[in-house]
């Protein structure tokens, strides 16, 4: 067992496996009947509903320590409003009226973004451990995935207080990793529409009526600090519902891209950091 504190900070990323229970997810034991089972579960999950949760995947008192580091960052997370639609795309005249395309709403929260980070940072550890990034490939049943090459958005933390709010929309990317660090007193619920569109199908009308407020086939993902979250957000609306309480709502979001070298725009590292380019030093 590795003690925390300075100990832990001058371990190698290699020390990153000591931060995961594994008791009850074997990521470190390939070759065994319980990460076949652990690959199985994460896959079956992200079939059927689009998202897959390990409770309790960072042990208790690392997630404690990302806490601590996280709220000494906060102040320095960009905070930025922006009102859009859930498609994140800009909207065209010449759509219809009623289109889901044309319905916004507002989105209220923080960014710290990778290279405001440490080094030494534990969440940042264990974003850069290959160990963590192999085994979430697998669990998506992927060849091979890279960590995102941007030196901002690789690596997040969002912070999200009092009134905040992540609208509903669709990423555009094919998957997302999260791992929360701290809930919110009230509120941060994370709502999804597994699977509302497709490829073929985009749906607009049962996207329309949960956008004007239905909850028809709205689901709950439960999750507590320490809880890994594998998403396809892609295809399934989702929000994250108004922040109530002083406490902050803290989640990692680690990003993966199944090609190397993927950057951000310009224009979202503008909308999330407030700036385009990276710090030089940290
Ligand atoms: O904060 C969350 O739980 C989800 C974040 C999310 O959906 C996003 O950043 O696109
Ligand atoms: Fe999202």
């Amino acid at each position: 067992m590795t003690e925390l504190g300075a100990t832990a900070l001058a371990d190698t990323a290699e020390a990153a496996t000591s931060f995961i229970d594994l008791e009850k997810y074997a990521i470190d034991r390939r070759d065994t009947p319980q990460y076949k089972q652990l690959i199985e579960h994460c896959r079956e999950q992200m079939i059927r509903q689009g998202a897959c949760v390990l409770k309790g995947f960072v042990k208790e008192e690392i997630v404690q320590e990302m806490v601590v580091e996280a709220t000494k960052m906060a102040p320095t997370a960009f905070h930025n409003t922006v009102t859009g639609n859930a498609y994140l795309i800009e909207i065209d005249e010449s759509w219809p009226q009623d289109d889901p395309r044309r319905m916004t709403d507002t989105t209220s929260l923080g960014a710290i973004a990778y290279d405001q980070m440490p080094e030494t940072s534990l969440v940042r550890r264990l974003y850069e451990w290959d160990g963590l990034m192999d085994f979430l490939a697998d669990a998506l049943g992927k060849e091979k995935i890279f960590r995102y090459a941007d030196p901002m958005g690789a690596l997040n933390v969002a912070v999200m207080k009092d009134g905040d709010y992540l609208r509903w929309h669709f990423d555009q990317t094919d998957f997302v990793t999260t791992i929360l660090l701290q809930s919110s007193q009230k509120g941060g619920a994370y709502e999804f529409v597994p699977m509302i569109r497709s490829g073929e199908n985009p749906n607009y009308d049962h996207v329309k009526r949960v956008l004007k407020g239905s909850n028809e086939g709205v689901v709950t993902l439960e999750i507590e600090p320490g809880s890994l979250v594998l998403f396809e957000g892609r295809n399934s609306l989702h929000r994250v519902t108004r922040i109530e309480g002083e406490q902050l709502r803290l989640i990692a979001l680690l990003g993966y891209d199944t090609k190397p070298g993927t950057l951000s725009s310009d224009y979202l590292r503008k909308m999330r950091y407030g700036r385009s380019e990276p710090v030089t030093s940290n």
